[in-house]
């Protein structure tokens, strides 16, 4: 069954492999955290590994209560990671090396440092300062929050004015009001029914825009709008997106929503070459999704859905069909992501019995995964992805198969998850440790001096650089070559046919094929047989011979040869 038609290679963003850098974690030109120098001081190694495009998460102004994604400036660049002269520096340096940049831009909600709420706690109730954010009284006289809503986070998603940590001795420290906060609170949920707060971004756009920013990855994009009678909800929502919903979301994935990212698109389409947005946004439905990339909105959403699926083939093999319908009803492009900075590092959640495990952490006390099986099954199931039409994501390690830590010890976790939830929740730290570059250097070369902002593993010199450099036989080694093949065969742009059925209950099997067009390119490009064999091992089909396996002792199988379980392998026609 034909899922998908093959187009040719136009805009850049329809086939790109986009990396993602955590930057306080990636490299630091000195000190524990991560900083914008560091990355510079990797661009070849990103260019070498065949990426097109860099997805920045937020290095501006913060006091790093969500780790950035509480901003305080989104028109300057932290002390931290820089100065606004290293990311106009760093945007640069990136197109000469051939990659664009994407930054992050966080419009649901400021840090509570933002002089825009700073403002709005100092001019006082009924103030329009006060109207760029939600201030409410509280019910049964102000002893209890305006609605029941949870933070994501964990908590309510309420705070009072009152307990701000800068409001003591002020008029504020009187009032009895609070304020909505879907996440951390320091993070204060912006009030996008008011226009001043679209103008306000309007601006960062064109100022990042203006510096050269390819796009931007649009942190919350489903949360903007409220409705504003604040009702009550009965749901619940965690990290992994949403547990119990009974009926929608009075603040997520509103329809009115769409009307900000047309007016967003509007001011992309003035800048030459073209620029993108995409979608981090949690729906329900692949349908849902879709809406917003459909052709006057967003460029791209992440696709969480197929994140978060178990590695099944029937799972697997429903979430292709419904992504490549939904996004190619609107004209997008589908996204293939794995792992991203707030949940279980792909490899790991894999080295588990269950591999629906959610975004919620490991620790010591846990069932540990193993490793192996769950590095395995990491790299077979990046080479299914590999070959999908579309844009695909990895985030920074991936490349290496680098693991979640699951040991860190509590006194070191930073993710406000797990304050807000005591616990409960180990939260993301985990998946955001300081990257090893260097197996013979203190920190494994992360900083100068070795200081890293988070323990790395101990064992962790076999995810490093140099390491997997010496072994031809490494996951970098592979996905070098991965994305190589994936560039030169267009697996991008190409079809892609389901054809399951033919290979057995066991594997997935899907055929891409080119355009077909007089480009020279296409008339030599082979139809390439993709193959995933689950738990059982499954025969190599006759008049095929492998071009690319995960497991590089599937690589010299023959015909009728068994493909071990946990493999993808690619296949071409043997002459
Ligand atoms: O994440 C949004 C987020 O928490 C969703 O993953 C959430 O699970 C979903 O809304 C539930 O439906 C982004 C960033 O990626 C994350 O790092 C930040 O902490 C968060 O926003 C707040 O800015």
């Amino acid at each position: 069954m034909l899922l998908h038609p093959a187009s040719e290679r136009e805009n850049w963003w329809r086939d790109a492999v986009i990396y993602q850098i955590y930057p306080r974690s990636f490299a630091s030109s000195g000190g524990p955290l991560g900083d914008l120098r560091g990355i510079e001081g990797r661009l070849n190694y990103l260019a070498d590994l065949g990426i097109d495009a860099v997805w920045l998460s937020p290095f501006y102004r913060s006091p790093q209560f969500d780790a950035g994604y509480d901003v305080s400036d989104y028109r300057d660049v932290d002390p931290r990671f820089g100065t606004l002269a290293d990311a106009e520096r760093l945007i640069e340096a990136a197109h000469e090396a051939g990659l664009r940049i994407i930054v992050d831009i966080v419009p649901n909600h400021t840090s509570w440092d933002h002089e825009l709420f700073r403002r709005a706690v100092a001019a006082g109730p009924g103030s329009p300062e006060r109207e760029m954010f939600w201030f409410r009284a509280g019910k049964n006289g102000g002893s209890e929050p305006p609605t029941n809503w949870r933070s994501v986070f964990g908590g309510p998603a309420w705070s009072r004015v009152r307990d701000l940590p800068f409001v003591a001795g002020t008029p504020a420290a009187e009032e009895d009001l609070y304020y909505l906060h879907l996440f951390d609170r320091s993070q204060p949920d912006l009030n996008w029914r008011n226009p001043a707060v679209r103008t306000e971004f309007l601006e960062t756009l064109r100022f990042w825009l203006d510096r050269g920013a390819d796009g931007f990855r649009v942190d919350v994009a489903h949360g903007l709008m409220k409705d504003p009678a604040l009702p009550d909800w009965s749901g619940a929502v965690e990290m992994a997106g949403v547990t119990e919903k009974p009926e929608p979301a009075p603040f997520f994935d509103r329809d009115e929503v769409h009307e900000i990212y047309r007016e967003w698109r509007a001011v992309l389409d003035e800048y030459s070459p073209e620029r993108i947005l995409v979608a981090e946004a949690w729906a329900d439905t692949e349908e849902r999704l879709a809406r917003y990339i459909r052709p006057d909105e967003m460029n791209q959403a992440f696709n969480f859905i197929y994140l978060a699926a178990p590695f099944e083939r029937e799972a697997l093999r429903d979430i292709i069909v419904q992504s490549l319908r939904q996004s190619d009803r609107v004209g997008a492009p589908t996204t293939w992501v794995l792992s991203n900075h707030d949940g279980v590092r792909v490899c790991s959640r894999l080295g588990y019995r269950d591999t629906s495990r959610g975004a919620n952490g490991i620790g010591a006390h846990d069932p540990q995964p193993d490793r192996e099986l769950g590095a395995r099954r990491a790299l077979a199931w990046h080479q299914l992805t590999a070959g999908l039409p579309g844009v695909y994501y990895i985030y920074q390690g991936e490349e290496r198969n680098l693991p979640e830590h699951t040991s860190l010890p509590d006194e070191v976790r930073e993710d406000p998850t797990f304050a807000r939830t005591q616990g409960a929740e180990l939260g993301r730290d985990g998946c955001r440790v300081p990257l090893p570059w260097e197996s013979g250097r203190p920190g494994f070369g992360f900083s100068p001096d070795g200081a890293t902002w988070l323990p790395q593993g101990e064992d962790w010199a076999r995810y490093t650089v140099d390491v997997q450099e010496a072994d031809p036989h490494s996951p970098l080694h592979f996905f070098r070559t991965l994305l190589r093949l994936r560039d030169e065969l267009e697996l991008g742009v190409g079809s892609l046919e389901d054809v399951c059925d033919e290979y057995g209950a066991g594997v997935l099997a899907y055929v891409n094929r080119a355009a077909n067009s007089n480009r020279a390119a296409h008339a030599q490009r082979p139809p390439v047989l993709m193959l995933t064999v689950f738990d059982d091992a499954a025969p190599l089909p006759s008049g095929w011979r492998v071009l690319l396996a995960s497991d590089p002792a599937a690589s010299s199988l023959g015909e009728g040869e068994m493909i071990p379980a946990d493999t993808t392998v690619w296949l071409v026609p043997v002459e």
